[in-house]
């Protein structure tokens, strides 16, 4: 009888092993974006430094935010496509290539402009861009243009 409820209890010890090893144990607070220009596909994006691609996922800590950058020849808007309600600041205007006038600091406008999201939710959020016109006239690419999409998972 003792062997056979001792048994259970080790195999739930052990799940929850598991699951703590998965999990991240104390996940960031802060993560960044930022968006270039390339030759095929447009745009593209890179997630803390690391290696260029259009889908970046990120776990972060509630209260958390990320901080995208946009560096490429054409503005970016950024949408939430789902998720819980998340705050826009304005980091940087951009320099002065770029669309003129006042937009909310999801827009991203000009070369160099930064908007930090904050997430005061647990949840999963998602968010891709809406791509604008170039700058300038002549930009040359190839292949259809990428569409960037981010998941952030907040605990
Ligand atoms: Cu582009």
């Amino acid at each position: 009888m003792k062997a056979t409820r001792t048994i259970p209890i080790l195999a739930l010890l052990v799940l929850a092993g598991t699951f703590a090893a998965v999990a991240p144990a104390n996940p960031a607070s802060h993560a960044s974006l930022t968006i270039h220009h390339q030759l095929r596909g447009c745009h593209s994006w890179s997630l803390n430094g690391g290696a260029f691609g259009t889908s970046k996922s990120v776990t972060l800590r509630h209260g958390g935010s990320v901080t995208v950058t946009n560096n490429d020849v054409m503005p970016h808007k950024l949408i939430e496509s789902s998720g819980p309600a998340v705050l826009y600041t304005r980091v940087s205007r951009g320099g002065s290539m770029g669309m003129h006038g006042t937009y909310p600091p999801a827009m991203l406008a000009r070369m160099g402009a930064a908007t930090s999201i904050t997430f005061s939710k647990p949840g999963v959020y998602r968010f891709t861009t809406k791509a604008g016109e170039d700058y300038m006239s002549g930009v040359k690419t190839t292949g259809e243009d990428n569409v960037l999409r981010l998941t952030v998972r907040v605990s």
